[in-house]
């Protein structure tokens, strides 16, 4: 399967909203009024664009239907991909360098896939033939242990772990060292969603960030933000929220699959200041993808 066929197949509920949506507003004339252009603007809302965004590709779509004259749906389609492409901006990957540490920590608020998507980036790794070491510092809950262990087992990859309750910064700490003298080519950290309040969750991530500055300073090392694509408008501000306790390198979106709601890529890519990497297509093992904007952009709208 092509990247395009996965995205759309991963993507098949968005795409039956928004890509049938267009169709529908489309038919009902041949080329679009004032009617059918509000009716465009509240699917996009509704299929979770964000407000900012939706208002500023409106604003394109009527400010080419005016100096070309064309409303056609073909010339509205393509205007409406363009703004969205232009939204998501380029195509980035997670780097990895060659002959270094690197340290990929996952961030997040809880159930969003921190844990999912670090196993499934181990997969990728080991697949690569990489030396690959996984940390779980989520010390919070057991069962958080136990999940990474789970992964680690089935990837058949280390898992550098403490006791539940014991102080994640020092399970990093131990990390980066293991990871230094084994070698290891990528250290993920899975870290914890939800603490006793979120002052706490987000002092201990900074002081994670110091811990893996401080021992492994010459390490490559991104923060990943996990956004749940179902949870809609709060994904934008849980960005916010992190970037203030973390240096994010970039967004990881899970669960595109899972309902309508997969526009929230282009609401997150308006109001983050950092890329969408990754894409969450599944729970399995390989449904991770590299973000892909215009395959993206392709399996959510009618091809022309
Ligand atoms: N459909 C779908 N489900 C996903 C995806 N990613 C993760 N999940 C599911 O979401 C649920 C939560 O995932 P976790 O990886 O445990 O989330 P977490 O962020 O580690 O959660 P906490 O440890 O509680 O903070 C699990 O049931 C996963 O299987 C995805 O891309 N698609
Ligand atoms: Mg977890």
């Amino acid at each position: 399967m092509g990247i395009l066929d996965i995205f759309r197949k991963g993507l098949e509920k968005t795409r039956g909203f928004v890509s049938d949506g267009f169709s529908k507003i489309a038919a009902k004339m041949g080329r679009f009024d004032e009617d059918m252009l509000e009716d465009l603007e509240t699917l996009l809302v509704q299929a979770d664009v964000g407000v900012g965004a939706t208002l500023s590709i409106m604003d394109a779509i009527r400010e080419n239907i005016k100096n070309t004259g064309d409303a056609s749906r073909e010339s509205v389609l393509r205007t409406l991909s363009e703004q969205m492409l232009s939204i998501l901006g380029e195509k980035k990957t997670l780097k990895i360098e060659e002959n270094n540490l690197n340290i990929i920590l996952m961030v997040g608020v809880n159930g969003t896939g921190k844990t999912t998507t670090a196993g499934k980036l181990c997969l990728r790794y080991k697949a690569q033939g990489k030396k690959v070491l996984l940390a779980a510092a989520d010390t919070f809950r057991a069962a958080a242990i136990e999940q990474l262990e789970i992964w680690g087992e089935r990837t058949k990859t280390a898992v550098i772990s403490h006791e539940e309750g014991s102080d994640p910064a020092a399970v990093c700490f131990d990390a980066i060292h293991a990871a230094i003298a084994r070698k290891t080519d990528v250290l993920i950290i899975d870290t914890a969603g939800r603490l006793h309040n979120k002052q706490n969750l987000m002092d201990e991530l900074s002081k994670i960030s110091r811990i893996i500055e401080r021992e492994a300073p010459s390490a490559l090392c991104q923060a990943l933000l996990i956004i749940d694509a179902t949870t809609g408008q709060n994904a934008v501000i849980q960005s916010e929220v992190f970037s203030k306790a973390v240096k994010l390198t970039g967004v990881g979106i899970t669960k595109l699959d899972g309902n309508a709601k997969g526009g929230v890529a282009i609401s997150v890519a308006y109001s983050a200041h950092c890329p969408i990497l990754l894409a969450g297509l599944g729970e399995g093992a390989e449904d991770l993808m590299d973000f892909d904007p215009e395959a993206f952009v392709a399996s959510l709208l009618p091809e022309s």
